[in-house]
């Protein structure tokens, strides 16, 4: 029993740094801190997340419902344009123009932040987001990396 005191306060520790990750419905967002769940894969009917607090700066959207306010174009291997400035709650929609599969993904080449990540995107694929708070991020594909590079700003 006195054993199990330190290990308990190490996953209560855990938990508070790294809180779980719903991945139920296809969710794999590490970032999921939207209390409403809009995304495009979660259903939040099993989302009892702790790290579900707020508004999240940026909300996964469904193409298909949306007329987005910004394209973004994924061709040759290169985001176009790979510089975007938006407002913010303005959305975005990259489609893939290529036949080669590309990701949409925040941080640099190799270090994912965690703010978003499509998934592979095949040709002819698209993602949405919703920027919902002034912010700028950089972003590229987990493929090409450092080949294929873009910018966001939302202000
Ligand atoms: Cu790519």
């Amino acid at each position: 029993m006195r054993r199990s005191i330190p290990i308990l306060l190490a996953l209560a520790a855990l938990g508070a740094c790294n809180p779980p990750i719903d991945t139920a419905n296809g969710d794999t967002s590490t970032t999921d801190t939207n209390s409403t769940d809009t995304g495009t894969t979660d259903t939040g009917t099993t989302d009892t997340s702790t790290i579900d607090t707020g508004t999240a700066a940026v909300t996964e959207m469904d193409c298909s419902q949306i007329t987005a306010d910004h394209t973004v174009d994924m061709v040759s291997i290169s985001f176009s344009p790979s510089d975007l400035t938006l407002s913010a709650g303005q959305t975005v929609e990259w489609t893939n123009s290529d036949s080669v599969t590309h990701t949409v993904t925040s941080g640099t080449p190799g270090n994912p932040d965690g703010v978003f990540d499509s998934g592979n995107i095949s040709g002819g694929g698209t993602y949405c987001l919703k920027f919902n708070t002034a912010a700028s991020y950089d972003y590229y594909c987990r493929i090409h990396l450092s080949n294929m590079t873009g910018t966001l700003t939302a202000q």
